[in-house]
């Protein structure tokens, strides 16, 4: 044959195509004349892993031979979604596995829908750990994440007459070519049991062992994190637990089938489900026990790493640093405590250093209801040898701030238990003292710990706590969801910007050019249209694209106030039909999010949403001028259609109360117009994008803070706005309900009794600039200059940007 010189890279698609049938043919078993979609989705995904895998070894091995730091972050969460997507643009292989699958008879577009969008994560705290994965791994960081392999990730949300109802995910049903089972990289981990002294005290030699009363088996499953061009492979370790015996073959024997196999289940039941909650820690005992379970599993993998290259521990803290994500994994401080005194035998100390100079803990919340605590009986007698630990190191703790001469109220809040009541264990306390590093997520949230549950610890260890605004990884929230939007930034601005996102600001002088703004405005209507398909296919109703597009997609909380938003569609409903010849701007309110499931007041807000968008979707006096559409079962995929398919993003949380949130900078980044308060990193987008391109409205965190402590009536201020009065009274009247007239009656009356999330504080701003982005969003030019800007000015948002500040000032890594 006649080979070749050097071909265009197009021309591999042949080589890729033949890949895809030998994984097919000879790792799935199917014959390509009878293979079905799905079999092709998994033999693309073999085909590209395998191209992953020499870069993945390289990435090891350099760093192994470099001695280089690696960062090691612990995540009880990792909210991925699908993977092929990510890792084929990485690699730069989008049009070779398009043309390689075409000439395949099949669609990359179609089988890319059907891979498990794995929701191993909640929310926003889930989401940030996958979008740093990414953005270590392209920034050239040797990264481990660590977690748990939850067999059942977070439920599958359908609506039921317009109630949430809970279904489980069954992400990993048709296997996951993504994952590599490492059965060499098992340890035990052990509950309960006692603890005993052996040797002498007096001579030196007396330390403590646990011994548990019971042990289970971490399994190690590992997904390769492909960085941006492929530069980096780094590895998400998942723990998946197993029983040491998987049955007691005796007691099977005799005739026991059901006691055979208790300890089984019981191991199996540890990495069966994630907890659904984002706030509000349950508390119960099985949580506590995946806390550890993956903490411990973790560090004793991250030792053995360490003492196989290094044969010491003393120099842990140059070659390692732990990073915390939230409270969850904080329990790993007192176990490396405990690896290193009473497995490795180092003194007390010496081990305490160590670990206060390896682990950062990043806090996500404020909410007093979410911070965790347990309660010492069930803390003691799961981790007796842990109890102990956090006694010790609380007494260090303890003297260094009577040192400091504080008074005993101070004393109290420093201290790793609250004797407040029922005696608990504070996780943030330990995690806190535990870490030399703590940082908030924007730069509000910083100043607020520092004000509020941290101030004491704060004024005891003033440099430790430090703002990192989040980020998000561009690859995924441009580059793949919106490939027409990064042409034309592509086409418009040269390349630059795709290894450094802040150059997006190129694009701002383009934001008056009509021809550009044309075709820019052209591509959002084009994902207007394709959002607007997904709602039609999944609900039957159609929207018209040329309406605004106003879009809230996050987790159902009181505090980020989707009840506000639909209270203020009740209001301009009433106002449509009273001044129906008004020059109203169509407008399409979308809704997206789940509730945790023990959480009926946010249940309660999903039907009050899907009540009244019965009513004014069907009220043919509204003429199509609103709709309300609430998209059920909200995943990373879903965010990748609605996000480049908004014009509007609501980020409304009540001043002080969300630390960051990442999707606010998703929306901007994709050409959205902002309407929000003064909080998280809304402050921070302000300042990128300009005040001229955002929609502020509502009380800052200050004067929330000052209503608050001046006594707040909310009824007689829903006295005095007539438009937030009637809205009410619709909905507790029952003008939205007719069949159960009272249902929302609960509801409203919070907001009238208490409000705690001051609602009707804000209501009338909130109103007045929904009608300000109505001006604007009539005003073509203007609105799409803003458009324009917010996605100019959206680049310092990148993950990229984060990690590299947590990587030179709390890592030291990189
Ligand atoms: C705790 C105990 C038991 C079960 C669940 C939890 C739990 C899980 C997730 C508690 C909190 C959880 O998440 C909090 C969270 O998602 N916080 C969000 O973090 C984002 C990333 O920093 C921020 O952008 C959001 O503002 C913040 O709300």
């Amino acid at each position: 044959v006649d080979l070749p010189l050097a071909p265009p890279r197009r021309s591999d698609a042949p080589v890729l195509a033949a890949d895809i049938v030998e994984r097919l043919t000879y790792r799935i078993g199917k014959d390509p004349r009878v293979a079905e979609r799905h079999d092709w989705l998994s033999a693309t995904i073999l085909a590209i892993r395998d191209r992953v895998i020499d870069h993945w070894m390289d990435s090891t091995r350099s760093t192994y031979e470099q001695e280089h730091k690696r960062v090691y972050y612990l995540s009880l969460e990792f909210l991925i979604g699908r993977l092929m997507r990510d890792a084929v643009s990485n690699l730069g292989l989008l049009e070779e596995t398009r043309d390689a699958l075409a000439s395949l008879g099949v669609d990359l577009d179609v089988i890319a829908e059907l891979e498990a969008d794995a929701a191993l994560g909640n929310g926003g705290l889930g989401r940030l750990a996958a979008c740093f994965m990414e953005a270590m791994a392209s920034v050239d960081i040797p990264a481990y994440g660590y977690g748990i392999r939850y067999v059942n990730g977070l439920f599958r949300q359908e609506l039921h007459d317009g109630w949430q109802a809970e279904l489980p995910e069954t992400w990993l049903a048709d296997g996951n070519p993504w994952e590599f089972p490492r059965r060499e990289s098992s340890y035990e981990v052990g509950f309960g049991g006692t603890v005993d002294t052996v040797g002498s005290e007096t001579d030196g030699t007396g330390r403590c062992v646990w011994r548990p009363g019971e042990r289970v088996i971490a399994t190690a499953f590992d997904t390769p994190i492909v960085g941006w061009r492929g530069k980096r492979v780094n590895t998400l370790r998942l723990w998946s637990a197993r029983p040491i015996d998987p049955i007691l073959l005796d007691a099977f024997n005799a005739g026991d089938h059901i006691g055979a196999l208790a300890e089984s289940n019981r191991a199996e039941t540890l990495t069966r489900v994630l907890y659904p909650a984002d706030a509000n820690p349950a508390g119960q005992e099985l949580r506590l026990r995946q806390e550890f379970f993956f903490s411990s599993a973790s560090l004793q993998d991250i030792l053995r790493r360490h003492l196989q290259q290094y044969d010491s521990l003393t120099n842990l803290a140059d070659k390692v640093a732990i990073q915390l994500n939230d409270t969850h994994p904080a329990v790993a401080v007192a176990e490396l405590v405990r690896l290193l005194t009473d497995v490795h035998r180092l003194d007390f100390a010496a081990s305490w250093h160590i670990a206060r100079d390896c682990f950062g803990y990043t806090n996500h919340t404020l909410l007093p209801e979410a911070l965790e605590s347990w309660p010492i009986p069930l803390f003691e007698r799961l981790l007796p040898r842990h109890m102990q630990i956090v006694y010790a190191v609380n007494a260090i703790v303890l003297r260094e701030a009577r040192a400091a001469h504080f008074d005993e109220a101070s004393i109290r809040s420093i201290s790793l238990i609250d004797e407040s009541g029922e005696r608990r264990v504070r996780m943030g306390n330990l995690a806190f003292v535990g870490s030399h590093s703590i940082n908030g997520v924007s730069q509000l949230h910083t100043d607020l710990m520092k004000e509020t549950v941290f101030a004491n610890l704060h004024r005891l260890y003033p440099d430790r706590i430090n703002a990192k605004t989040n980020g998000i990884t561009p690859r995924r929230w441009l580059m793949q969801c919106n490939p027409d939007l990064f042409a034309l930034v592509r086409e418009t601005i040269g390349d630059a910007f795709m290894d450094d996102a802040a150059k997006l600001v190129d694009l701002d002088r383009f934001a008056d050019d009509p021809a550009f703004v044309e075709r820019f405005s052209a591509i959002k209507r084009e994902n207007k249209v394709k959002l607007s398909n997904l709602v039609a296919r999944r609900l039957g109703i159609r929207l018209d694209p040329d309406a605004l597009f106003d879009v809230q997609i996050k987790r159902i909380h009181e505090y980020k106030r989707q009840m506000m938003n639909i209270v203020e569609a009740v209001a301009l409903y009433d106002q449509i039909r009273s001044q129906p010849d008004r020059d109203w701007v169509p407008r399409v309110k979308l809704f997206a999010g789940k509730a945790a499931p023990s959480y009926l007041a946010a249940k309660g807000i999903i039907k009050l949403i899907n009540d009244v968008a019965r009513v004014i979707n069907n009220d043919p006096a509204v003429r199509g001028l609103l709709k309300i559409v609430f998209v059920p079962n909200y995943n990373v995929s879903l965010a990748e259609v609605m996000v480049p398919g908004a014009d509007l993003s609501e980020q409304i949380s009540t001043a002080g109360m969300e630390a960051s949130g990442t999707g606010n900078m998703k929306f901007a980044l994709n050409g959205a117009l902002t309407i929000g308060t003064l909080d998280g990193a809304n402050v921070e987008i302000r300042d990128q994008v300009g005040r001229e391109n955002i929609v502020i409205f509502g009380m800052t965190a200050e004067e929330v803070g000052t209503r608050r402590a001046e006594g707040y009536d909310p009824a007689s201020v829903i006295e005095n706005s007539r438009e937030l009065s009637q809205a009410l009274m619709a909905i507790e009247s029952g003008v939205f309900s007719p069949d159960d007239r009272t249902r929302h009656a609960d509801l409203i009356r919070s907001v009238r009794e208490r409000d705690w999330f001051m609602l009707a504080a804000d209501f009338d701003a909130y109103a007045a600039a929904q009608r300000r982005v109505d001006g604007i969003f009539a005003d073509k030019p203007a609105w799409h200059a803003k458009t324009v800007r917010n996605t100019a000015h959206s680049g310092w948002f990148s993950a990229d940007r984060t990690i590299r500040e947590y990587a030179s000032e709390i890592w030291r890594a990189g």
